[in-house]
């Protein structure tokens, strides 16, 4: 039996009907899907994290997932629940499926930044940051994003309060980044792929974004890339950018992938910048959370099936 609202991929979802999902999962799927509490906001919102695990040892290599750590990116939100609802319905039915679950885990944070989402939701739709308030200027947020133990402060960063971009007062000083740090150190060496989802501009990036030099492995990084933007672009023909996130991008310091890369020992450290290139932006229209999901999900599965 399926709660009505669990798999409704047609339309975004609020927080509370995101969690409800969460939770009706778990009862759906029982021998498949727990979960654990990462973190609690500066509001006091849980930060959740997913586990799908067909065996339940916890000693299984893992996939990590997280999205929204920025609260205006809905589709990457809703992409994290596509992937929830195929690896779930998926397993003993969809082969694919089952030979990725009956080789890793899969830790999934759907809403990394759960006071900015409720946020845009409420206030302000183009919010991005987390909600504390800093430096009495009366302005809100820290990017989680930068506020990651790599290159801290460094370029891309702002160390005004106000800023979208703003580092926050020190490294992890932010419940959603240190959510992040501690499940993702907590898995040690069982985490094979780390990849955190964004939107928009349709990149698939590798480290480093905190400068231009390349990570050790960036050839085997950029192959695994390739081969996820090859699976994705066949499904619907949406064209992706790869390389490394200053090239690709811009320069960003306190990133978390960089973070995953170099802390971690994670070998393949992704960061998506889902649909669309700027037409609508932020606010992609809920038509295209289905084919955003399945073309995502078909890059991500090439992508863990073609690592090393
Ligand atoms: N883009 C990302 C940002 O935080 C990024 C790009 C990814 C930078 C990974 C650094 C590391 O600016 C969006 N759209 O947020
Ligand atoms: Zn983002």
């Amino acid at each position: 039996p399926k709660s009505s609202r669990a798999f409704d991929h047609t339309d975004y979802h609020t927080l509370n009907e995101i969690y409800a999902t969460l939770d009706g999962l778990k009862s759906d799927f029982p021998s498949l899907v727990t979960d654990y509490v990462a973190g609690t906001t500066y509001e006091g919102r849980d930060i959740r994290v997913t586990v799908i695990s067909s065996d339940g040892s916890n000693t299984r290599d893992v996939i990590w997932i997280d999205c929204g750590i920025h609260a205006r990116e809905w589709v990457s939100t809703a992409t994290c629940q596509w992937i929830l609802d195929q690896l779930t319905s998926g397993y003993g039915s969809d082969s694919e499926v089952t030979a990725l679950l009956d080789t890793y885990d899969f830790h999934i944070m759907t809403v990394t930044n759960p006071d900015g989402y409720e946020y845009t939701w409420n206030s302000d739709r183009l919010w991005r940051k987390n909600r504390v308030p800093y430096g009495g200027l009366g302005c809100h947020g820290t990017d989680p994003n930068r506020n990651f133990d790599s290159a801290f402060g460094g370029p891309g960063t702002s160390d005004s309060p106000c800023s979208d971009i703003y580092h926050g007062p020190s490294a992890f000083s932010e419940a959603e980044s240190s959510a992040v740090r501690d499940s993702t150190v907590a898995l040690g060496s069982r985490m094979k792929m780390f990849i955190t989802i964004h939107s928009y501009s349709q990149y698939w990036m590798t480290p480093y974004g905190y400068d231009y030099t390349l990570p050790a492995n960036y050839d085997e990084q950029y192959r695994v890339a390739e081969t996820g933007v090859q699976a994705l672009t066949a499904v619907h023909g949406t064209q992706f950018t790869y390389g490394n996130i200053a090239d690709v991008i811009y320069l960003a310091a306190g990133g978390s992938s960089d973070w995953a890369y170099d802390a971690t020992g994670v070998q393949y450290a992704f960061a998506l910048e889902l649909r669309d290139t700027g037409f609508w932006g932020f606010l992609l229209p809920p038509e295209q959370i289905i084919p955003t999901g399945e073309e995502t999900w078909a890059g991500l599965k090439a992508a863990i099936t073609a690592m090393q």
